[in-house]
């Protein structure tokens, strides 16, 4: 399943590259993130929203589903 994300709190590609890696790591792929607009779209696979909003909040961003 693809799923779109609005996250605040991404400064600079550092932050860009917090969210990438931890989304890859719990398994998402296809993962496109939009420094200057926090949009943040990924393939998701079998796992919901939610939890995938979960992993992006633990890194330290706000994030709501679109
Ligand atoms: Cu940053």
């Amino acid at each position: 399943m693809k799923a779109e994300f609005s996250v605040t709190g991404m400064m600079c590609n550092n932050c860009v590259n917090h969210v990438k890696v931890a989304l890859e790591k719990f398994g998402a792929s296809e993962v496109e993130i939009d420094l200057a607009s926090g949009a943040v779209s990924a393939e998701i696979g079998e796992k919901s929203k939610e939890e995938v909003a979960e992993v992006i909040r633990e890194e330290g961003y706000e994030v709501a589903i679109r």
